[in-house]
């Protein structure tokens, strides 16, 4: 009698530093696949996580997770890069941009070689241009590289918002839009509650945007790193993959005459099923924010054409 032939789910974490390892534990928990790979290029370190983690396995979800090489990226269904160096206090996202293109190389390299067919969700910063990057290297159809984006900036407003307004941020619908740092811009004329247009003065609406920016350098000078709504967000869309959901999340993708602009990577409401970013949505900007959306996605272009790709 032949075999059933069945082919487990598997995500690949590639950096086990302070994302990787949230990440994973969070797919854990949520059991979102039925195998889950730790690369990193301190062997030591993913060996030690998955150590960590498995002896948890008694009482969580029964996942099957080992510390692997590159050669465990062939079954992968998505493959999540985190792997790269972070922000310092004080340091923005695009100051990273050199240090990480030439881990990008060699890493989405070693990813293609074993790997043709799956997902690569990237979160290493600057996530727009190492999206990009990413695509160029691989080669891979741009629908199956897809960067974080703006959906944490996005989570963060609306929390902000939910907060002012003592509402859950479940049911505030916003999105921040464009480069994830330092030019991403707020669409406050699409922003509602149950299609409510939310009612700020100049002045919040300044603020609460000021503190979705600024979050993350809040949060890197407080506690050095940030992890745990970064590894929600990458489950969010892990689950959207998997689950074949069609959800509608800001992603880094690929723009191609997106509100006029193309050829580069950035924030957008996108939707998202098991082919990876099935279509972005066009949103009827404001003069206002079609001008900020235009500068965001010129200035990573600037970033691009000075890489040697
Ligand atoms: P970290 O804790 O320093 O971990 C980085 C890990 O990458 C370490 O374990 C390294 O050993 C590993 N690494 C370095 N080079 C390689 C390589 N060539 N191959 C394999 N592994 C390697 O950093 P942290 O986890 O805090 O951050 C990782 C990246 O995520 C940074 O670029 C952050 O800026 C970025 N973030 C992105 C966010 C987003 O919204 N997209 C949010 C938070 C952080």
């Amino acid at each position: 009698m032949t075999e059933p032939s069945y082919k487990p789910s598997r995500v690949v974490v590639v950096g086990t530093g302070a994302v990787g390892t949230t990440t994973a534990y969070t797919l854990l928990l949520r059991h979102r696949m039925a195998e889950l790979v730790l690369i990193d290029v301190n062997h030591k370190k993913a060996l030690g996580e998955a150590l960590d983690m498995n002896h948890g396995l008694p009482f969580a979800a029964g996942v099957k997770l080992w510390a692997g090489g590159y050669e465990d990226c062939a079954d992968a269904d998505i493959i999540i890069v985190t792997a790269g160096a972070s922000q310092k206090p004080g340091e923005t996202r695009i100051d990273l941009l050199n240090r990480n293109v030439s881990i990008f190389k060699e890493i989405i390299q070693n990813i293609t070689k074993y790997n043709q067919n799956g997902i690569l969700l990237i979160a290493t910063n600057p996530v727009d241009i190492l999206s990009y990057v990413s695509w160029k290297i691989s080669g891979w159809d741009h629908h199956r590289v897809i960067g974080s984006g703006t959906l944490l900036d996005s989570a963060r407003f609306r929390y902000l918002i939910g907060s002012h307004k003592d509402i859950n941020p479940r049911s505030i619908h916003g999105h921040i839009i464009g480069e994830h740092g330092d030019s991403e811009l707020p669409v406050w004329s699409l922003a509602n509650i149950a299609g409510t247009p939310i009612d700020f003065d100049d002045d919040e609406r300044k603020e609460i945007f000021e503190n979705t920016k600024n979050a993350a350098y809040e949060i890197i000078e407080a506690k050095g790193s940030t992890s745990y709504a970064i590894a929600l967000a990458l489950d969010r869309i892990v689950a959207a993959i998997l689950r074949n959901e069609s959800a509608v999340l800001s992603v880094s993708t690929l723009l191609q005459n997106t509100n006029g602009m193309s050829d580069v990577y950035l924030g957008v409401p996108s939707i998202v099923d098991r082919t990876g970013v099935r279509q972005i949505l066009d949103l009827p900007l404001n003069p206002e924010e079609q001008s900020l959306f235009e500068l965001s996605a010129n200035k990573l272009k600037t970033e691009i054409n000075k890489l040697n790709l």
